[in-house]
């Protein structure tokens, strides 16, 4: 059967931009699905900037106005990439538009604008969905499947950690096109948006809803140079780390905790999940592993054991390569894709959606309220 062509139009072309290029570069080669995208346009203010990057990595022409791009008659997909405040009125414009809405992580500066936007797709009725990848981990789906089995019984505790150590050096700029992340104006808030909200969209995809939350936040750093004006400085706005203790709507107890400051650590991001009938564990610097415990093993063999998630029978892995070939970072973006092009006008489109997403954007909300109330907070 002919494929249906699916232009996309992607804002950004940073570290994100290149990471959905190489998802739509790369889908239908390891995935069989009735959608093609095509990678009609990107988009970015800086033409100098956007021509380059569109030529490596195949996008038909460029745009320097986000507005344009969305009145152009052959996008039918916006892929929004750029920096969190501009989320808001890209993605609310597109849907208004009636163009698809894929949104790089996390939804908004704060649940106020993830709302307005959750709003708009819904409104428009058009596809929309959020780029948590990590759902995406082969290992991880397969920790929601062993849960969805009920092989852990029922979840106590769940313990996450996302840890990294590249902005303990005070004179790292903050602002400018690679350190946005670090400027409270345009990333809405620090460790508590960019990494929390991964930690937090796994939890309530795996365990269910977050119910009330304590939290602490630091910033370690009080002023940075500016990345564009480096003779000029600001006070550092955001959370360089944080850590909370939640309870879920189920009665699980959690705590979540993330830093930029945890020197070694580059990109840590795990989770433990401890049930009646057996416990998980997860660790993103060992992606194709997934830790199982369980109670119910013969008593002479019972023990943690590691599973190799690279079997056919794991999820995604039969697109991929023989058992013992272990994928990547960049294939939960091209697994991400697959599955929103797969989802496409069925009565099961991929998730997170919007709303999934302002979810976790409560939850972060409310974990910054309760680092300045110093209480516990009700999401
Ligand atoms: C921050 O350093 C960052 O790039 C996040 O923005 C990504 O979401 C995370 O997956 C890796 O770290």
């Amino acid at each position: 059967m002919a494929k249906k062509k699916l232009n996309v139009g992607l804002i950004g072309y940073g570290f994100m931009g290149r990471a959905h290029s190489n998802a739509y570069l790369k889908v239908n080669h390891f995935f069989d699905l009735n959608y093609q995208p095509v990678m009609k346009a990107a988009c970015a203010r800086k033409a100098d900037k956007v021509k380059p990057f569109a030529d490596n990595w195949g996008w038909q022409s460029i745009e320097t106005d986000w507005r344009r791009l969305i009145d152009r008659k052959d996008i039918d997909l916006i892929d929004i990439c750029s920096p969190n405040n501009t989320h808001k009125d890209i993605a609310i414009a597109a849907a208004q538009a009636g163009k698809m809405v894929l949104c790089e992580k996390p939804l908004a500066m704060n649940a106020k604008e993830g709302l307005a936007m959750t709003k708009a797709v819904e409104k428009a009725g058009v596809p929309n969905m959020v780029w948590f990848n990590y759902r995406r981990v082969p290992a991880i789906s397969l920790a929601k499947q062993l849960i969805d089995e009920g092989r852990i019984g029922k979840v106590f505790h769940y313990r996450a950690k996302y840890l990294q150590d590249w902005t303990i050096n005070p004179n790292v700029p903050q602002g400018g096109p690679t350190l946005w992340r670090l400027d409270i104006d345009v990333a809405g808030s620090g460790v508590t948006g960019d990494l929390l909200a991964h930690s937090i969209d796994t939890a309530i995809w795996l365990i269910g809803g977050i119910d009330k939350v304590t939290a602490m936040t630091e910033t370690f750093v009080k002023k940075r140079p500016l990345q564009d004006d480096p003779k000029k400085t600001k006070p550092v706005g955001i959370d360089d780390a944080c850590a909370f203790l939640a309870r879920f709507k189920n009665g699980a107890l959690a705590t979540f905790e993330s830093t930029r400051y945890a020197r070694g650590r580059k990109n840590q991001n795990t989770f433990e999940v401890n049930g009646e009938l057996g416990s998980i564990y997860f660790d993103l610097e060992d992606a194709h592993q997934l830790q199982y415990y369980n109670h119910k093993d013969d008593s002479h063999v019972v023990g943690w054991r590691t599973i190799l998630v690279t079997d056919s029978d794991h999820p995604y892995m039969k697109h991929w390569w023989v058992p013992g070939c272990v994928i990547g970072y960049e294939h939960t973006f091209i697994n991400a894709l697959a599955d929103f092009l797969e989802g496409l006008g069925t009565k099961n489109p991929a998730r997170p959606n919007f709303r999934d997403a302002l979810e976790t954007q409560m939850v972060c909300d409310t974990v910054l309220k309760s680092a300045k109330t110093g209480v516990w907070e009700k999401v």
